[in-house]
């Protein structure tokens, strides 16, 4: 069955605060809104507000270990509805508002334009405007991102690269990117975006191609360590590079970001840079299975090599396919950031390589499949 947490009306959860004060997080269902909770909690004595919405099924696995913190609530939330969050900050009067809440998936946003504008900028305004009216000095984030940079204009990208988005998402985030901006000059907000480049883990949904292809591993591992047949993983543009960290790592430079004497612009990324193709061969290794791509375009497989098709033998070699339904209607081919500004800045710097987070991530879904 799934897990529910009680989602509370936003008048029922100020008995709760007892005069305490307030960070209020989105997205908290999601990757990076669980793992803020999870650093605020250890790193501060912030009340902690947590924003979802309601959904007829639930799961709110990430927060599942929350359930009985008293020093977490979470409230209904929806980054389309101005009414209620103007509410939110008018009832909480938050000394922060992390919104890390947005239509996340880039490949959906051809599909849901509107939507997506709806939630990743319209839904900023809705914040901005409550924070001006409700609590001005409240220190707001907005989760920026390198899908902004687009067809990108020089390598590596840094805070001074231009806005090239390439998808409906990218727009979304660069225009939301200007709004906090003018709400910053305009009323004196600390009202800062980030410009965040990929971060993974083990709370991923797993549409993202990372979570799907460590997912992949650990179902095609239990295939193979029981002598049975399985299907490859399929994926789309293999070729796409990617700078991948660790989330875990990045709400530790949102919370630096948020704590300036002035607010300001930062990247944040590891500085380095792979492909697809790269990712999947890391994870087939971390799960101790070799392997090789062969091939070009459309018919490039990932196989097992000839070695290890020998040892487990009669199974399948075909560990990867491309699909091309997973191809996108345009393509960021290319991000690397350059973090140079934060590192120095706010003294930030990612912990964990890419290598080691292949790593957590392919152990991690061994595990959840009982290996
Ligand atoms: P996830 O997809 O894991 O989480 C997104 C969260 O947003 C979920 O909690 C989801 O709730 C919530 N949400 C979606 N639509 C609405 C809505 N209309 N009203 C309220 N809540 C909503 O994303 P991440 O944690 O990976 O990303 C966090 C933020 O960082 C996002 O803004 C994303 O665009 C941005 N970002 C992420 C990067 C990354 O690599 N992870 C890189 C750069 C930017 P529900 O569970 O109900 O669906
Ligand atoms: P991205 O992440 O678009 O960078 O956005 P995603 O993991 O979806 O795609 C990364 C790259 O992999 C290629 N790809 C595939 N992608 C998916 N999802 N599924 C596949 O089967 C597949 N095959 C190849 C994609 O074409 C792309 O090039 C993420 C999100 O977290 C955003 O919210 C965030 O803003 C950016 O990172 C920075």
């Amino acid at each position: 069955m799934k897990y529910l947490m009680e989602i509370y009306n936003i008048n029922d959860v100020v008995p709760f605060m007892e005069n305490k004060k307030v960070a209020f997080v989105t997205g908290v269902t999601g990757q990076d809104g669980s793992f803020m909770v999870d650093y605020l909690l250890k790193n501060t004595d912030y009340f902690i507000v947590g924003g979802a919405r309601r959904l007829s099924i639930k799961n709110h696995e990430n927060i599942r270990h929350l359930e009985n913190n008293p020093r977490f609530k979470l409230v209904n939330f929806d980054l389309s509805d101005a009414h209620s969050i103007s509410k939110i900050v008018e009832k909480l009067k938050p000394e922060y508002f992390i919104n890390l809440a947005a239509q996340t998936f880039v490949g959906s946003s051809w599909d849901f334009p509107a939507q997506t504008w709806e939630c990743n900028t319209t839904g900023v305004i809705h914040i901005l405007e409550a924070i001006r009216q409700h609590k001005p000095t409240c220190r707001f984030y907005n989760a920026g991102s390198s899908e902004e940079y687009g067809n990108v204009a020089y390598v590596p990208q840094d805070e001074n690269h231009p806005s090239k988005p390439r998808s409906p998402y990218g727009a979304s985030k660069s225009a939301a990117r200007q709004l906090v901006k003018v709400y910053r000059e305009s009323y004196n907000l600390y009202a800062v975006q980030g410009l965040l480049f990929n971060h993974e883990g083990t709370r991923r949904g797993e549409e993202f191609v990372t979570r799907k292809i460590t997912k992949g591993v650990a179902r095609i591992k239990k295939a193979i360590s029981e002598g049975k047949s399985f299907q490859p993983i399929e994926l789309g543009n293999v070729k796409a590079k990617r700078d991948w960290s660790d989330a875990e790592d990045f709400v530790d430079g949102i919370w630096k970001m948020l704590n300036q004497e002035t607010p300001n612009e930062y990247v944040l990324s590891s500085n380095e840079t792979h492909t697809i193709a790269e990712f999947v061969w890391y994870a087939f290794k971390a799960a101790d299975i070799d392997g090789g791509w062969h091939g070009e375009a459309e018919s490039a497989e990932f196989s097992i090599t000839t070695q290890d098709a020998i040892k487990y033998e009669p199974v399948s070699s075909v560990l990867v396919k491309i699909n091309p339904k997973f191809y996108r209607p345009a393509e960021v081919d290319l991000l690397l950031g350059d973090s140079t500004k934060a590192r120095n800045e706010l003294k930030w710097e990612p912990k964990t390589s890419f290598e080691q987070l292949v790593d957590k991530m392919v152990k991690n879904d061994l595990k959840q499949i009982g290996l």
